[in-house]
C-alpha cells in the first residue's frame, strides 16, 4: 500500500501538504526552522499510531528525530483510510501532552484521608500485589460484584470486556448514558444498530442534529467528507438551538426551542406523506408495517395501503403550523425540510448523537423520528444515505474468547431501568446509598465523573464515606477532579505511548486503526527491541494492556481460577502473553490483512506496525438486500434477503418491545414535551432553560486541560444569553450572574449574542477546571479552590487561585496569560434518568438573576440533599423489571458485557 499516489501526500521534503507517504517514512526530512536562514536538515523516522483526543481514532503519525530519540510532533497518517491525513486541532496537540511537564510520571498511593491531598511515590509492583490480592480475596469470597472497571471512552473495542469475561464479573460500567444513550435507544429500535453511519460522501442532502465540524462525533473525518459533499453542491442544514460553528457553515441554521425537534421531524413526515413523496416500494418491502397493523388495526384489512392511511392518522396533528409555534422555529422550515429530502431521495443523510437526544426527556424519540424520514425517503443503507454503524466497524478479537459471564451487577443494572443504553454509572452513588452495596476494588479509567457528570459531589460524598468504595484506582496519565479521591493514581500511556485496537464507522466503508507505543516502537526499528512498553514510554508511565495481563496473573497466580490462561503465552507456556504475541494473533483473523501483508512480504502485525490501519474488504451497501439461502427475511417472491439487524430483519417502525416493557406511547415514534419545553418556563420569575451541552472546538471534556495551544485558543465558558434576555435582567456581557439550579447555583460571565435562542442560556462544560491543591498539575486550566462544607450535605466550592504563568521546563508555561479559569457548571445539576433510555436528560430551567453581593466568579453552590430528591422524582417515573418473562432486559437488547440468558431472570 504505498501511498505516494494519495493526491494530497507529500512528494518532495519542503512540500507542506498533509503528511509524507509511506515509503518515505524511514528517513524524512525537514529544514530546522530555529537554524533558519541557513538550511540545516533534519531527519525523522515517522512511526504511525492513532489519535486518543476523541473516538474518531484518527491516525497520526509521530515524527521522532533521528538524533535525539524524540517524538518532536504529531501529524496526520495519509495512509488511513478514515483520517486521509487529516487532523483536527487537537490531532497534533497530542504532543503537548506527552511534554506536559506537569504529567504523572510515577505511580503514586494516598497517604492519610482519602481526599486529603496527601501522596507517596510506590512502584508498580506493590500496587498489583494490593490491587491483585484483594481481587483475589473478593473472588475467593464470591464477591465479584464488588470489583468494577468505570470506564469513559474507551478508545479500544475488545481488550478489557475480553479481561472482565476472563475474570468472571459483570463489572464493565460505561459512561455512555452521561453521552449519547437516548439516540442509541432510538436508533437501535429502528434498525438494531445502537448509531448512524451516513456516508456523507455521497449524500445530497445532509441535516445534522450535531455539531459535526466542530465537534460532531467523528469531528475530522466527518467533517472532511461533509466539506467535500458541500463543494460538490450538496445543501447542509443544521438543528441547533445556538449558532455552532456548524451552524455557520450550512445552508440554513435551524433554530428550535430545545426538546421539540421531534414534533418538526414529524410534521416532516406528516408533509411527506400527504404530498406522497414517500418510497413506498422501500417501506413496503423492509419495514414492519404489517407488525404495527396487527397491534393497532385488529379486524382491518391488513394492507400496505391502510398502513399508509394509519400514519397520516396518526400524524395528522403535526401540522407546519403546530411545529412553528410548538418548537419556536421559523415558518417554512417544515416546507423546506420536506422538499429537500424529497428532492434526496436515498441520497439523504443525518446525524444525530447528542444535541437535543442527550438534553431531553424522551431525547430518544428524535432518533426515531429521524430515522422515520430515512425511511420515507428509502435513504437506510444506501449510497450517499445511513447505514447501521455495525455494517462499517470491524470487531477483529483474539482466537481464543471466554465464555460469557452469569453474573448480573444491580450496581451497574438496576431494575428500575430496564431498557437503559447502557449502565446506569452516573447514578452510581444513588446506587450504592440505595442498595447499601459497596464496591472493593473500584477502577476509574479515562473517566472523571466527579467533573463531567452531573451532581458531583454526591460522588465525592461517596468517595467519603467510609465503606462505600473499598480501593479507587484512577488509571490516567494526568491528574484530574476525581482522582484527587483515588487510593492509587497509576500513570497510563497517553495515545501515543500504548496499544490498542479501534475500528469506527466514520464513512461507506471499513477500516481497523492500531494504536502503538511510539517510542517502544521507534527503539525496535532501531535494532532495540523490548519486550514492555514500560521503559520506552516518559518516567514510570505504563500502558493499559501490559497492565491488565500482569494484573490478571496477579489476579490467579497458579491458573487455578481458569483466568490466567486467556493471558498466557502460547510460545512460552507459563509466561505471560506478550504484545507481540497478542496482537498477531488478533490481526491473523482480520479478513484480507494477511494477504495484504504477504504481499508486503511481512506479517499481519508488521503491516500494522508499519502503516498503523488497514483498510478492510468492505462489503458494500443495501447490504439489506443482499440474497441468503436460510435466515434472514422471506420476500414476496419467496426469496431471502438478509434484511437488518433487528428481530423481524426489518426496520421496526413498530417496536413491540416499548410495549411490552411498559412503553405503550413509545411503540412508534411520537413526541414527547421536554422538561424544559415553553410551557413550563415562568419568564417573569427569571426562568430561563439552560443549554449545557456543548463543545469547543478546540477542547475535548477533562482531557485536553495541560494541552497549552488548545487551552491558549479557549479557556473560558460564559453563560450564552440572547440580547433580549440580557435586556430583561438588565445585564451586559461580562457581568457576574447567579444560574440557580434546582440543587444550588453557579456564578459565570454573562455573554451577549444573538447566537441563541430567546429564552434559552448555553455554557459550555469544557472548562471550569479546579482542584484542591497546588502541585498536581495542569495548572494552564485549573484553579484552586477552598471547598467548605458549611453544614451536612452543603458543599460551597470558591476559587482561591486563579490560573496564571508558572515556572516549569517548558518556557511557554511562564507566558500564560489568561486567568480565569471558567465555571464547573455540572457540579450544581441533579441527576435526570430517563425511564426508558437511562440517559441524562442535561437541559433544566434554571432561575436566573444578577449576581448577589458576595457572590465571586466561579462559585458554586450545592446541597446534595436536594439532588436526592430530584433523583427520586425523577425515578418515580421508571417501570421497573420485571418484564414480559420476569426478565432484567429484554435479551435482543444490547450490552456492553453480555451474560448467558439465565442471568437475565429476575
Ligand atoms: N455539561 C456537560 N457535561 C458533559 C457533556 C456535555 O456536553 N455537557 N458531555 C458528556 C460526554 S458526551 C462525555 S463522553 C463525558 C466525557 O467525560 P469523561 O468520560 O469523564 O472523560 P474525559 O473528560 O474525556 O476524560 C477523563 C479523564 O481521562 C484521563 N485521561 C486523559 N487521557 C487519557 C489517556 O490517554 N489514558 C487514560 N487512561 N486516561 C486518560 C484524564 O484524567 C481525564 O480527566 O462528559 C460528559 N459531560
Ligand atoms: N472538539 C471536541 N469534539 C468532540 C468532543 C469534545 O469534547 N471536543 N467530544 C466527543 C464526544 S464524547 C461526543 S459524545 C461528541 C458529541 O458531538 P455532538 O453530537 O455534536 O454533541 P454536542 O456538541 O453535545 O451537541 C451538538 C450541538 O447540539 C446543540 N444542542 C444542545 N442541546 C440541544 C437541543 O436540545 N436542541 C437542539 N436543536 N440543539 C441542541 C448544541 O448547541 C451543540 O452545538 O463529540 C465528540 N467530539
Ligand atoms: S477528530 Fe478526534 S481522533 Fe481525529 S484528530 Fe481530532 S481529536 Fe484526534
Ligand atoms: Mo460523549
Amino acid at each position: 500500500m504505498s501511498d505516494s499516489t494519495h493526491p494530497h501526500a507529500r512528494t518532495s521534503p519542503w512540500d507542506l501538504a498533509v503528511g509524507p507517504p509511506p515509503d518515505q517514512w524511514d528517513d524524512w526530512v525537514e529544514l530546522d526552522p530555529k537554524a533558519w536562514p541557513e538550511r540545516v536538515e533534519k531527519h525523522y523516522r515517522c512511526v504511525p499510531t492513532i489519535c486518543f483526543n476523541c473516538e474518531s481514532a484518527c491516525g497520526l503519525l509521530a515524527f521522532v528525530d533521528k538524533g535525539t530519540g524524540e517524538t518532536v510532533k504529531f501529524e496526520g497518517n495519509p495512509a488511513h483510510p478514515g483520517s486521509r491525513g487529516r487532523t483536527c486541532a487537537k490531532g497534533p496537540a497530542t504532543i503537548n501532552q506527552v511534554q506536559d511537564p506537569e504529567r504523572i510520571l510515577k505511580p503514586m498511593k494516598r497517604v492519610g484521608p482519602r481526599g486529603g491531598g496527601q501522596w507517596e511515590e510506590t512502584t508498580w509492583e506493590e500496587a498489583l500485589d494490593d490491587i491483585g490480592g484483594r481481587i483475589r480475596k473478593a473472588f475467593d469470597e464470591d464477591r465479584h460484584n464488588e470489583v468494577s472497571y468505570h470506564v469513559g471512552r474507551p478508545g479500544e473495542d475488545h481488550f478489557v470486556l475480553r479481561m472482565l469475561e476472563a475474570w468472571g464479573i459483570d463489572g464493565h460500567n460505561s459512561h455512555t448514558n452521561v453521552c449519547s444513550a437516548s439516540a442509541r435507544l432510538g436508533y437501535s429500535l429502528w434498525f438494531g444498530a445502537d448509531r448512524p453511519s451516513p456516508d456523507h460522501g455521497g449524500a445530497e442532502f445532509i441535516l445534522l442534529l450535531s455539531a459535526h465540524l466542530e465537534t460532531g462525533h467523528y469531528f475530522n473525518p466527518h467533517a472532511q467528507r461533509i466539506i467535500e459533499a458541500k463543494e460538490r453542491g450538496t445543501e447542509i442544514a443544521v438543528v441547533d438551538t445556538r449558532l455552532s460553528n456548524t451552524s455557520t457553515h450550512a445552508d440554513r441554521w435551524i433554530s428550535p426551542w430545545p426538546g421539540s425537534e421531534a414534533a418538526m421531524l414529524l410534521a416532516v413526515a406528516r408533509l411527506l406523506l400527504e404530498s406522497d413523496r414517500v418510497d413506498h416500494a422501500f417501506v413496503r418491502r423492509w419495514t414492519n408495517w404489517q407488525a404495527y397493523l396487527e397491534a393497532n388495526d385488529e379486524g382491518g384489512p391488513g394492507t400496505y395501503e391502510r398502513f399508509i392511511e394509519k400514519l397520516k392518522d396518526l400524524y395528522a396533528h403535526y401540522t407546519p403550523q403546530y411545529a412553528v409555534k410548538e418548537c419556536s422555529i421559523l415558518p417554512g422550515t417544515v416546507e423546506y425540510l420536506a422538499d429537500q429530502i424529497a428532492k434526496a431521495g436515498s441520497h439523504f443523510a443525518s446525524h444525530l448523537w447528542r444535541n437535543t437526544a442527550a438534553g431531553n426527556l424522551g431525547g430518544w424519540q428524535v432518533a426515531r423520528a429521524l430515522m422515520l424520514l430515512h425511511v420515507l425517503s428509502g435513504s437506510v443503507g444506501t449510497k450517499g444515505g445511513l447505514n447501521p454503524n455495525s455494517w462499517d466497524k470491524a470487531h477483529p478479537h483474539p482466537s481464543e474468547m471466554p465464555p460469557p459471564i452469569t453474573r448480573w451487577n444491580e450496581r451497574h443494572w438496576p431494575k428500575e431501568w430496564p431498557l437503559a443504553h447502557y449502565e446506569m454509572s452516573f447514578l452510581l452513588p444513588h446506587l450504592l446509598r440505595e442498595q447499601d452495596s459497596k464496591i472493593d476494588v473500584y477502577f476509574t479509567r479515562v473517566y472523571n465523573p466527579v467533573w463531567t457528570n452531573p451532581d458531583g459531589c454526591s460522588w465525592v460524598e461517596m468517595f467519603e464515606e467510609e465503606g462505600r468504595i473499598g480501593c479507587h484506582v484512577a488509571l490516567t496519565p494526568t491528574w484530574n477532579e476525581t482522582a484527587q479521591w483515588a487510593d492509587y493514581v497509576l500513570p497510563m500511556g497517553l495515545g501515543p505511548e500504548r496499544h490498542d485496537l479501534m475500528s469506527q464507522e466514520t464513512h461507506a466503508g471499513t477500516w481497523i486503526g492500531f494504536r502503538q507505543p511510539v517510542g517502544r516502537e521507534y527503539a525496535r526499528l532501531e535494532g532495540r527491541e523490548s519486550d514492555t512498553t514500560r521503559g520506552t514510554n516518559p518516567g514510570e508511565v505504563w500502558e493499559e494492556s501490559e497492565f491488565w495481563i500482569a494484573l490478571t496473573w496477579r489476579i490467579d497466580p497458579d491458573g487455578s481460577l481458569g483466568i490466567r490462561k486467556y493471558f498466557e503465552s502460547k510460545q512460552n507456556p507459563g509466561r505471560p502473553i506478550g504484545m507481540d504475541e497478542y496482537w498477531s494473533d488478533v490481526f491473523a483473523g482480520v479478513p484480507g490483512l494477511p494477504d495484504a501483508a504477504a504481499a508486503e512480504d511481512t506479517t499481519p502485525l508488521g503491516y500494522m506496525k508499519r502503516y498503523g490501519a488497514f483498510a478492510v474488504p468492505y462489503a458494500g451497501q443495501e447490504r439489506y438486500a443482499t440474497k441468503v439461502d436460510k435466515g434472514g427475511l422471506e420476500l414476496e417472491d419467496g426469496s431471502r434477503a438478509a434484511g437488518f439487524p433487528t428481530q423481524s430483519k426489518r426496520l421496526e417502525f413498530y417496536s413491540s418491545t416499548m410495549r411490552e416493557w411498559g412503553f405503550p406511547d413509545g411503540e412508534v415514534p411520537t413526541y414527547q414535551r421536554s422538561q424544559v419545553h415553553w410551557s413550563q418556563m415562568d419568564l417573569e420569575a427569571g426562568e430561563r432553560a439552560l443549554l449545557p451541552t456543548f463543545r469547543l472546538p478546540t477542547l475535548i471534556h477533562t482531557r485536553s486541560a495541560n494541552s497549552k495551544w488548545l487551552q491558549e485558543i479557549s479557556h473560558t465558558n460564559p453563560l450564552w444569553v440572547h440580547p433580549e434576555d440580557a435586556r430583561a435582567f438588565g445585564v451586559e456581557t461580562g457581568d457576574l450572574i447567579r444560574v440557580n439550579t434546582r440543587i444550588g447555583y453557579f456564578v459565570p460571565r454573562v455573554w451577549v449574542t444573538e447566537g441563541i435562542h430567546p429564552g434559552i442560556v448555553a455554557c459550555s462544560h469544557h472548562v471550569g477546571r479546579w482542584r484542591l491543591h497546588d502541585g498536581i498539575g495542569n495548572s494552564m486550566a485549573t484553579a484552586t479552590v477552598d471547598l467548605t462544607k458549611p453544614r451536612a450535605g452543603a458543599f460551597l466550592f470558591r476559587q482561591k487561585k486563579q490560573v496564571g504563568p508558572f515556572a516549569s521546563r517548558d518556557s511557554d508555561t511562564s507566558k500564560v496569560h489568561w486567568h480565569e479559569a471558567g465555571v464547573n457548571q455540572n457540579l450544581t445539576f441533579p441527576v435526570q434518568p430517563d425511564p426508558a433510555s437511562g440517559m441524562h436528560c442535561w437541559h433544566q430551567k434554571v432561575r436566573l438573576e444578577v449576581a448577589n453581593a458576595g457572590d465571586r466568579y466561579g462559585d458554586v453552590f450545592v446541597d446534595t440533599a436536594k439532588s436526592r430528591a430530584v433523583y427520586e422524582e425523577w425515578k418515580g417515573m421508571c417501570v421497573p423489571a420485571p418484564g414480559p418473562g420476569g426478565l432484567r432486559r429484554p435479551l435482543h437488547m444490547k450490552r456492553p458485557l453480555k451474560p448467558v440468558d439465565e442471568a437475565y431472570k429476575l
